[in-house]
């Protein structure tokens, strides 16, 4: 376990940190992590604070006063150098990140190489932060807009990618001259231990005020719920569940803080009858088991045309049938395990009550058990035919479960399965009719925050805005212009002539 050494993590680590300083407390209770590879304890994290939140706040708002002066090309500067430390630190924390989480080692340095790619589109767009100028009404008047930083951005990540979500919130945020405070997932926090350490080097060496990038590790209904009522944080970006987000979406809207909300998806690909199968069941399979099926992204559903249906479900089961399942560090294995043994029963869970509505289960569901299988998280990904109107796949379950759905008729009718639940973040169309794909991508298309052709709904670049729709929460991250979010918009008119004009043309003589 070289990687925790060269990462800074130690038998038992601190909960807070303001930057390159971490806060001591050691009277909260720590959390001891486990590997959901290998079941074994990795190490444990005391548990930050009140008294440490309050510290770290502190040290943001004095940060933001000064950080936010920096101009931002030069605070781009900063992360340009950021994005070369994780070049630096790639394989040890796409290791930890694959050892913590449980993720493919290629999908760990992934996941970093998605941290180094909005490093790299933040330092760009620290030159591009840009308004429009605009014609007025009176005469001898400018009017344009302008974006200034909003202050602290709280950023609350999940488990499932639990330092890439951080990057692109963070990244954008402070070359848009915010500091962010950072909650990653009470399940994940050592990966946020080792992002910190990662960065410390470039703060020390660019004498970045302590607080522009804090960090505080807690229990999300304890420290998380304290920022969601803080309102010395005016954004906060939450991902998780649907029910998390519900919550979240309302306690900041009722102190009018803004939101940002990467929420639940239950993701669909249409095979249409002119897919082409060859790029079609490699996109459905990696988009059903990749991450062990606990990315937002994944494919849940599998919408089929009925003359292909029979063919594609018999490939479809005899690729599953030679998927490989073990330890994720292990490059021949396409499978890892879920978080926890928590998720194992969720899944094996939702596979009972599936087919107690009458799905039928074609292949897995097993949990697996013996050697390489100690920690309980390993399962056998599932294959199940359904309807659409079934209560659990309506659902969003955080596991490697993927309903197969037919469809007749023309693709109006698959459109309108596919849009036929509460959530919308991707969907996927495979085929290589124009027609059915540009109808696929119209306003009466897709209504998912991500629309794909010939591509599976999983593994979207950071140049794109991600986010979805309905109760996705509507939220954009990462790239395009999602940088508006952590900003706040200015309309200034100046007026350079002798008279007063009036807009609206209203007279009013003194
Ligand atoms: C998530 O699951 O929270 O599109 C994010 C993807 C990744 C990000 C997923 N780039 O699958």
């Amino acid at each position: 376990m070289d990687f925790l050494k060269t990462l800074g993590i130690n038998e038992n680590n601190f909960g807070a940190a303001t930057g390159q300083q971490w806060l001591t407390t050691q009277d909260q209770g720590q959390f001891d992590i486990s590997s959901p590879v290998d079941g074994k304890a990795i190490a444990s994290v005391y548990q930050c604070s009140a008294d440490d939140y309050q510290e770290v706040v502190k040290a943001a708002e004095s940060a933001f006063k000064i950080w936010r002066k920096v101009p931002a090309p030069l605070r781009g500067e900063i992360v340009r150098q950021i994005g070369n430390k994780l070049r630096d630190f790639k394989q040890p924390l796409g290791e930890l990140v694959a050892y913590e989480m449980g993720k493919s080692l290629q999908e760990g340095l992934g996941e970093v190489q998605e941290m180094i790619d909005i490093c790299d589109f933040a330092v760009g767009l620290s030159r591009q932060l840009n308004g429009s100028t605009l014609h007025s009404e009176r005469p001898k008047h400018r009017m344009y807009d302008q974006y200034h930083p909003l202050g602290i951005v709280g950023v609350i990540s999940a488990f499932n990618f639990p330092v890439a979500v951080w990057s692109w919130n963070a990244m954008i945020a402070a070359i848009c001259g915010n500091v962010t405070i950072w909650k990653p997932s009470e399940k994940t926090p050592l990966t946020a231990i080792a992002c910190q350490n990662i960065i410390k080097d470039v703060l020390v060496e660019n004498d970045v005020p302590e607080g522009v990038f804090s960090l505080v590790i807690g229990e999300g209904n304890v420290i998380g719920e304290g920022m969601l009522h803080d309102k010395r944080l005016p954004l906060m970006s939450v991902t998780g569940s649907t029910r998390v987000g519900r919550h979240a979406g309302t306690v900041v809207a009722s102190r009018f803080g803004k939101s940002i909300l990467e929420l639940g998806g239950n993701n669909a690909i249409i095979v249409s009858q002119d897919a082409d199968l060859n790029i079609a069941i490699p996109g459905i399979v990696f988009g059903a088991v990749g991450t062990a099926g606990q990315r937002c992204t994944t494919t849940r559903r599998v919408i089929i045309h009925e003359s292909l249906y029979e063919q594609v479900k018999d490939i479809l089961v005899k690729a599953y049938q030679g998927l490989r399942i073990g330890s994720p560090l292990n490059e021949n294995n396409h499978v890892g395990p879920l978080i926890d043994t928590q998720a194992v029963s969720m899944f094996s869970q939702a596979i009972e009550k599936v087919q107690a509505e009458g799905g039928n289960l074609l292949c897995g569901g097993e949990v697996l058990t013996g050697p390489g299988y100690e920690s309980g998280c390993y399962v056998k990904p599932a294959v199940v035919e359904a309807e659409n109107s079934f209560h659990m796949v309506q659902e969003e379950t955080f596991a490697p479960i993927v309903y197969l759905i037919k469809y007749s008729g023309n693709l109006d009718n698959a459109i309108a399965i596919q849009n036929d639940v509460v959530q919308g973040l991707s969907s996927a169309i495979f085929t290589n009719n124009l027609r059915e794909a540009e109808n696929f991508l119209s306003h009466w298309g897709s209504d998912c925050g991500i629309a794909n052709v010939n591509i599976g709904t999983s593994g979207a670049e950071i140049g794109g805005a991600f986010g979805g729709e309905k109760e996705t929460g509507g939220g954009r991250e990462s790239g395009s212009d999602a940088w508006k979010a952590y900003m706040r918009r200015q309309t200034n008119t100046i007026n350079y002539s002798s008279e007063l004009p009036l807009a609206q043309g209203i007279k009013f003589d003194i």
